[in-house]
């Protein structure tokens, strides 16, 4: 059964969908830890009757690389591989050193790395830092293609605040399908405030990565990616969530703070994030930073490619259960179940980080972007990608203003690489940024015909050949067009 009838976002329609597909049982493999699936779940997206969240959370191996002359080596092979989302299932994927997603790479700042990535598949890649702050020649653009059999190094010294970035493929029109065959995986960076906060930093335990997606599979089980006009105007939104490549996953956490950092890595969905009971939770990080102090909320709105650090108390919650929800699709992604408190407990504080701000008075230049397009044709102020045009040259260590305006009544983001911005409006009005948006961040959601103004600040790293990129970081916009070339200069 393919899918590319599935136009809305309508739960009964998914639901119908869904139930096409069989009795389908949860039993994604994780990778590292076995799943334990004794149960018959259906896969079915109706909150109503929720399914039996009974496959472990995966979570991914952490890499903190090997020491060679005074630089850290990442050896990291892009695969093809197969998978087992649903019990006695086999999928075709990609993943990075396995068969779905990929390590967590950990560093911190002042570190010189070395990431080696060897394209194993039999087509050409790219693999882009996301988040990080480094020359444009190392960025894994559109322009830094890793033909197939090949090896490209991303050499440069870790230069940025601690934070939780990504790597992810960026070749010219084919990111989309890259990322949704399963390549991908996070960057922990660690810098002398973080390590010396008493926050939750044991990974895996109370320090727990969510690579949040959703997908579609076909009547054979593989991924199906086939957006149709309206999936790649309104958002290709899968009606199977993965929590790190598992489907319907569990994980068991100590009664104590419990830190979650949580990327949107689906391709053209927007989540709104929080507990099924409603409780409050912090939130401790942005895309590239701490926030200066907690913020507390009950929801957290993440677009593609966004980041959000959060701790919640769960101290008092010994043998209870709770779930993560994404509350605009009504699903869960992961249940949470709370054991005895083994480790020492954790008291986040006031106090996170210390944060260099500007305001307008410091900006010596203004740019203005526009976001439109129709149908399968996507632009940044009029005009589609091309990757022999520069079009924009930033001077560096100049603090500008970037208004961005999406002029469409779908929603978009706007993502810029190698550097980290301030939000500073949305739609005119300071007071419409939320605290939990006053950290650095790289992408920020720009919902229908609204708009935001970012204070931006290329640091270093002057260069007048290669160009870094800014783009909408919905997939399918991003690879029909809606993507454009700066250099610093
Ligand atoms: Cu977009």
């Amino acid at each position: 059964m393919k899918r590319r009838e599935f136009l809305t976002l309508s739960l009964a329609s998914a639901t119908l969908l869904v139930s096409g597909c069989g009795d389908s049982s949860s039993s994604g493999n994780s990778m590292v830890s076995s799943s334990s699936s004794n149960s018959s779940s259906s896969n079915n997206s109706s909150s109503s009757s929720s399914p039996n969240f009974s496959s472990r959370l995966a979570i991914p191996p952490l890499l903190e690389g090997e020491s060679i002359s005074g630089v850290l080596h990442f050896d990291l092979s892009i695969q093809e591989g197969k998978r087992s989302f649903f019990e006695g299932t086999s999928t075709n994927t990609f993943g990075v050193n396995g068969s779905f997603l990929g390590p967590t790479l950990k560093m911190k700042n002042g570190d010189a790395v070395s990431i080696n990535y060897t394209n194993n598949l039999n087509e050409p890649t790219t693999m882009h830092g996301h988040g990080m702050h480094l020359p444009a020649v190392m960025d894994g653009g559109v322009h830094q293609v890793i033909q197939a059999g090949e090896t490209w190094s991303a050499q440069y010294t870790v230069k940025q605040k601690a934070c939780t970035n990504w790597y992810h493929p960026h070749l010219m029109g084919k990111t989309a399908e890259h990322v949704y065959k399963g390549i991908a995986g996070l960057m922990i960076l660690e810098d002398e405030e973080s390590v010396n906060l008493d926050i939750p930093k044991t990974y895996g335990v109370d320090d727990i990565p969510l690579v949040l997606q959703d997908r579609f599979f076909d009547a054979d089980m593989e991924l199906d990616y086939s957006p149709n006009t309206m999936q790649i105007m309104r958002g290709y939104i899968g009606d199977t969530f993965l929590t790190n490549g598992v489907v319907n996953a569990f994980v068991d956490v100590q009664a104590k703070e419990i830190r979650f950092r949580i990327l949107n890595g689906s391709n053209s969905t927007v989540y709104n994030l929080g507990f099924k009971d409603g409780r409050s939770f912090k939130q401790i990080a942005t895309d590239n930073s701490f926030l200066e102090s907690p913020v507390d909320l009950n929801r957290v709105t993440l677009s593609p490619g966004e980041r959000a650090e959060i701790v919640v108390d769960m101290s008092n919650l010994e043998n209870e259960t709770i779930y993560l929800k994404d509350f605009f699709q009504g699903k869960d992604f992961l249940k949470i179940n709370v054991k005895a408190l083994e480790i020492a407990q954790t008291k986040t504080p006031e106090s996170l980080a210390s944060l260099k701000k500007y305001t307008i008075a410091d900006a010596l230049n203004s740019r203005r972007f526009t976001l439109s397009g129709s149908m399968r044709s996507f632009y940044i102020n009029g005009v589609s990608m091309d990757k022999s045009v520069i079009n924009e040259k930033i001077p560096v260590n100049q603090v500008e203003v970037w208004e961005v305006k999406n002029q469409m009544g779908v929603n978009h983001n706007f993502h810029i690489h190698a550097t980290h911005f301030l939000l500073i409006e949305r739609n005119g009005k300071t007071s419409n940024v939320a605290d939990n948006e006053k950290g650095y961040k790289d992408t920020v959601y720009i919902p229908p015909n609204e708009s935001v103004k970012i204070m931006v600040k290329m640091s270093d790293y002057t260069d007048k050949s290669n160009p870094y990129m800014y783009h909408c970081h919905f997939l399918e916009h991003e690879d029909a067009g809606m993507m454009g070339q700066f250099t610093v200069i």
